[in-house]
This record gives C-alpha cells, sequence and structure tokens, in this order.
C-alpha cells in the first residue's frame, strides 16, 4: 500500500491519469490525497470529476477554490464557463456535486504525519481550532441551506481573524484562508490580492507566505497544500506545497507521504553504515562496501521483519529503548497513555506505582524518569523483556 498526494489538477485530466500510470497507483490498495481544485480552467474537468468519483473510497480530497466556485455555479450563484458546463449539463450533475460537497476544508491524519488543506491553514489557528473551523464550515457547506450560505462567502474577503466578528464574517474568514490565502503580514493579516513568487521585495514590505508567518501558531503535523503555482513545489519541516502548475504549462506532482520503502531502505542503509540519513544525502556519489551485509539486512525487512528488530531499538516519548523479538514495539498510543498517567500521578501525588509485564520497559522508564521521586516495580513472567527493560534502564542511568 502506498500514499500519494498529488497536486491542483485543475481539469487536466490526461496528465493525472498518466501520472497516476507513472506511480503505478492501485486504487484498491493505495490511496490518493487531493490538494483540491479539482476543475475548471482545463479540458477534462467533467472526467476528472467522474473518475475521482469512481475510485472515492480510495481518495482523500479537500476542496479548493475552483470547486467551492463550480458548486456554486450549480446553484446558480456564480457564472459557469466552457470548461465547467459539461459538469453542469452532465446527467451526473446532481450527483457529483453533491459528493463535491461532502468533502473537506481539512483532512487530517495523525499517524502519517499529514494534514491537508487547498491554500493551508491561518496562521492564527492551531491544529485543534483548525478542525474545528473546518468542520463548522463543512456542515454548512453540506446542509440543507448551502446555497443561501454559500452566496454569502462570495460577498467579500475577510483579511483579519476575529472572533467577536458576525458568524458570517468568521466563516469568510475560515473558507478564505483553507482556499484562496497566499501572504499575510507579521500581525497576520491576510493578502488575497498577491499571487506571484515570494520574494525579498515583498518580504521587505512585510509580505511574507503565510507559513514563514511570525507568531503561526504551532501545528505538528506537516501540512500540504495546492493553490500557489507561483510558489511550485516547495517543502521544508513544516509544510509540503504540491501545485506545480499543469494547467499552466507545468507538470503535476505526486508526492508519496506514507513511509514507504525507499525511506526505510536509506534508515538501514544508514544504520549499516553507522550513520545517519542526512549523511547519506551528503555522500549521495560514494560507493557502499559491505553491499552483502546492507542486503542481508533488506531481506530481513522484505520478509517482514519489523524495522525497530532488525536495528534493535526503538524511538519512544523522549528515549530510545532497545527492543527484540519477545518484546512488543511501543505504539505511538503508548505516549498518550503516559501523559494520562503523568497527569494521575501528579494530581493524586503517587509515589509509588507497580507494571506487571513491562515488556520493552517503555512506560515504567520513561515515568521514572520524568518523576525522580517515583518508586517504580516492573515484573514480567518472560526472561527476554527483564533482559531488554534492564538494559534499557543501565544505558540511560
Ligand atoms: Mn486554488
Amino acid at each position: 500500500m502506498a500514499v500519494w498526494a498529488i497536486g491542483d489538477i485543475q481539469g487536466c485530466y490526461k496528465s493525472f491519469r498518466e501520472l497516476l500510470e507513472k506511480i503505478e497507483f492501485n486504487p484498491k490498495e493505495d490511496k490518493l490525497w487531493i490538494a483540491g481544485d479539482l476543475v475548471n480552467r482545463g479540458e477534462g474537468s467533467l472526467e476528472t470529476l467522474e473518475y475521482l468519483y469512481s475510485i472515492k473510497e480510495s481518495v482523500h480530497i479537500v476542496l479548493g477554490n475552483h470547486d467551492i466556485t463550480l458548486i456554486a455555479a450549480y446553484y446558480g450563484i456564480k457564472k459557469s464557463n466552457p470548461t465547467i458546463d459539461p459538469i453542469l449539463d452532465s446527467p451526473q450533475a446532481e450527483k457529483l456535486i453533491n459528493w463535491l460537497r461532502k468533502q473537506k476544508f481539512l483532512h487530517v491524519d495523525y499517524e502519517l504525519g499529514f494534514c491537508m488543506a487547498h491554500a493551508g491553514i491561518s496562521p492564527e489557528f492551531d491544529l485543534g481550532m483548525a478542525m474545528m473551523y473546518a468542520k463548522s464550515v463543512e456542515e454548512k457547506l453540506q446542509g440543507e441551506y448551502a446555497s443561501t450560505w454559500l452566496e454569502k462567502m462570495f460577498k467579500h474577503g475577510i483579511r483579519r481573524f476575529n472572533r467577536d466578528a458576525s458568524l458570517v464574517d468568521i466563516d469568510r474568514y475560515i473558507v478564505g484562508t483553507f482556499t484562496r490565502m497566499r501572504f499575510c503580514y507579521g500581525d497576520h493579516r491576510l493578502d488575497f490580492d498577491q499571487k506571484g513568487t515570494p520574494t525579498d521585495v515583498l518580504r521587505e514590505k512585510g509580505l511574507k507566505p503565510w507559513f514563514e508567518c511570525e507568531k503561526r501558531k504551532d501545528i505538528d503535523l506537516k501540512i500540504i497544500f495546492g493553490h500557489w503555482s507561483t510558489l511550485g513545489f516547495y517543502q521544508d519541516e513544516d509544510v509540503l506545497s504540491l501545485d506545480t502548475g499543469c494547467l499552466w504549462g507545468g507538470t503535476l506532482t505526486a508526492a508519496r507521504i506514507d513511509s514507504g520503502p525507499q525511506y526505510e531502505a536509506e534508515l538501514l542503509l544508514a544504520y549499516h553504515l553507522k550513520q545517519d540519513r542526512m549523511y547519506l544525502i551528503t555522500h549521495d556519489r560514494d560507493e557502499v562496501l559491505d553491499v552483502e551485509g546492507f542486503e542481508t539486512l533488506i531481506q530481513r525487512r522484505a520478509a517482514n521483519e519489523p524495522y525497530e528488530y532488525i536495528v534493535g531499538e526503538a524511538s519512544f516519548y523522549d528515549i530510545y529503548l532497545f527492543v527484540e523479538k519477545g518484546v512488543l514495539i511501543p505504539r505511538p498510543e503508548t505516549e498518550i497513555l503516559i501523559d494520562l498517567v503523568a497527569e494521575i500521578i501528579e494530581k493524586e501525588d503517587i509515589r509509588h506505582i507497580a507494571e506487571i509485564g513491562v515488556g520493552s520497559g517503555a512506560i515504567s522508564v520513561v515515568l521514572a524518569r520524568k518523576f525522580p521521586l517515583l518508586k517504580v516495580i516492573a515484573t514480567d513472567i518472560c526472561d527476554v523483556p527483564l533482559k531488554v527493560a534492564q538494559k534499557t534502564l543501565r544505558l540511560l542511568d
């Protein structure tokens, strides 16, 4: 299984299908994330919608400004144009538009570590706020009064977030940031006029891409967005920009966002070379001397041995733990458990705890480090966990 994110298609159906062929996308196994603006301007807007509808169980879509305009044209609020006429004239129009109306403004996947919105996430929103506000406008677009509500969204853009503004203005701000935002000023005031590349001249005027904004609220997940063909493909620690202007004679971009085989192969090569992954990037012309040793690691992984067992350690909370066959690899959810237990320990002033079935030692070791005065007794009926947990404990002492 693979998960791919794809930038603005804008009716470029032929390029879209060619790209899917190139990445060997299989709708029965793989997933697609589409960053919005599925239609408008390109020749194959109807075909794009029909195809995405036919594989709807395998796609996550966020709505872009052009998709919203299409819905508005269906309701007669906005003018149609020759590239979206075929959709509105199609016998499938109602089915396709109703399906489009059910798509999101924000898609979030904690496990993959990514979220996606067509233009991005307002610098004023943390992830919780963004999810709440996205949901509130999604409900309106899906609701009985969608057309009345949508008409109000087009009246004018709202540049600044104000919790005390009217509900309609708050919705205008939310829809604007998720679907049209590009630049903003240092005080988080949005600019909807600039459409070009971020330049130093603009930066000097105080206009920066929204994701560069100072005091932008922290969002732990990497944000995928499109909508900005003049920015093009761009990525840093926080964002992944995918609109590479297919419509304007550019290309369509797909980025693989699950940790695919290549990523794990790189991690294993780094482990084999006793270096970190960055070393591979800076030494990409070096020859690997012990290729056989590396191939042995790859064969073990290909036979479904977990990566953590092969390298003998797992990242957990703020430490690395020893792991091997015979102990479970701690799950990300276990980190949430640590936080919940820590809260109880603090609140109830607990001094002694016992963990029955210590496993890798993840919970006991992290709690003991967090609370130096806490007395922890950890037991297990098997030898391997006791040995592995003690090894981790000795290393950290
Ligand atoms: Mn757009």
